[in-house]
């Protein structure tokens, strides 16, 4: 089954809003298959945005990023790349749709509060960097009431 990692980033965090974004992920259907808070130092964040390296906002990504814990997150579940970015929505608040997490509690885009793979390869990557350890193993039990 498909996995994406979503990270709530350290604005989620410090708002409060953990338990939002969760409980829109879970209501959805997907499984949470790993779930960490974690500090991450400047090395590793420019490892996870080195795609980005060069471009004039970089820096200040950086230091967001590093501001405070960020909360890692494996999802899975069918289609849940693709999905899980309708979730959090348009990266800049202002083309995000009423009803995504980010249309419906942001405003700026360098505090977007919630970052989502963007492919399959992607998140493969990244999940292997933030959790090296890998997913843990379970299945819920409801799977035959959401999947046909
Ligand atoms: P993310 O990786 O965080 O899920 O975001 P994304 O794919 O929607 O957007 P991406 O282009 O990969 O940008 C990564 C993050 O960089 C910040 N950003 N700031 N100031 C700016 O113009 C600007 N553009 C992007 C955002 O926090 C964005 O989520």
């Amino acid at each position: 089954m498909e996995q994406s990692f979503i990270m709530i980033k350290p604005d989620g965090v410090q708002r409060g809003l953990v338990g939002e974004i969760i409980s829109r992920f879970e209501k959805k259907g997907f499984s949470l298959r790993g779930l960490k808070l974690m500090s991450v130092d400047r090395a590793f964040a420019e490892n996870h945005y080195s795609d980005l390296a060069g471009k004039p906002f970089f820096n200040g990504l950086i230091e967001y990023i590093i501001s405070g814990p960020v909360v890692a997150m494996i999802w899975e579940g069918k289609n849940v790349v693709a999905t899980g970015r309708k979730i959090i929505g348009a990266t800049k608040p202002v083309d995000s749709d009423v009803g995504t997490i980010r249309g419906d509690f942001a405003i700026d885009v360098g505090r977007n509060i919630i970052h989502g793979s963007d492919s399959v390869e992607s998140a493969r990557k990244e999940i292997a960097l933030w959790f090296p350890e890998g997913p843990v193993n379970w299945q819920s039990s409801l799977h035959s009431w959401i999947y046909e």
